[in-house]
């Protein structure tokens, strides 16, 4: 058996940036050999050069989350699956029900909900044949509460919840866990600019006032704490805010 084979292998998705980018750095550090996925072929392609670069185990694989087709091909060609996270997913629009466009309610549902969905019932063999597998699903604290302008994202972090929850009773008595980890306010280059459709100002307005959101780091620290630990723990749920965060609503702003 090589040393490459050796480590155990964990799949993140939506690795290209932010939240994803970030716990493929933290896992790659803990001694994984990650599988990073996204559909930006370049971004996980430089990022997995910077990791192996830096002595670590990583591979780039450009994937779609929604298209199951290629989801069960990449499954195929992977030797072994200890960990997976599910990360790709986001917000599209924050229009209030009255208004909001049906299509980025469709394709919030097909990539937090289905997207995490189609990779987990294909690797969900070998996460048991592991012997020790971990599923990971990065909801949202939308996932528990609602907010104005917020159903189509809240509605579909509830189906990655549900999802997680479900599967959590589900397998019972598999050697594989489900970690939800929910976070709550988390400033990455993306998220809400691609939520305001590339408007940085109205982005920006989120964090405004806010002296410590969570970054990225934050975030992938918690995910990679979870997934250390022995494997009969199973964290079911963590939800990560930042301090000057409450509750979706009650945010301190220093303005
Ligand atoms: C992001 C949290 O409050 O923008 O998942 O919905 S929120």
């Amino acid at each position: 058996m090589t040393a490459a084979a050796a480590l155990p292998v964990a799949v993140v998705t939506g690795a290209s940036s932010g939240i994803g980018a970030a716990t493929a750095r933290h896992l790659a550090a803990a001694g994984h050999r990650v599988v990073l996925t996204a559909r930006r072929e370049d971004r996980i392609r430089t990022l997995a050069a910077e990791l192996t670069g830096a002595g670590h185990q990583a591979e780039a694989y450009a994937l779609d989350v929604t298209d199951r087709p290629a989801v069960d091909a990449f499954a195929a060609s992977l030797d072994r699956c200890d960990v997976l996270v599910n990360n790709a997913g986001g917000a599209l629009g924050a229009d209030p029900v009255a208004t909001g466009d049906p299509e980025d309610w469709r394709r919030m549902y097909d990539v937090n909900v289905l997207g995490t969905l189609h990779m987990t019932q294909a690797l969900l063999p070998a996460l048991t044949a592991s012997g020790a597998g971990t599923v990971v699903v990065v909801s949202s604290t939308a996932g528990h509460a609602t907010y104005e302008g917020g159903a189509g994202y809240v509605a579909a972090k509830n189906g990655a919840r549900v999802l997680a929850e479900t599967l959590r009773l589900e397998i019972v008595g598999t050697p594989v866990r489900v970690v939800e980890v929910a976070p709550g306010m988390v400033k990455t280059e993306e998220f809400a600019t691609t939520r305001f459709r590339g408007d940085t100002e109205r982005a920006a307005k989120v964090y405004e006032g806010v002296a410590d959101p969570l970054s990225a780091d934050d975030v992938a620290d918690t995910i990679a704490w979870a997934v250390s630990r022995p494997p009969h723990v199973n964290i079911d749920l963590l939800v990560v805010r930042p301090r000057a965060q409450a509750s979706n609503h009650k945010v301190h702003r220093e303005i």
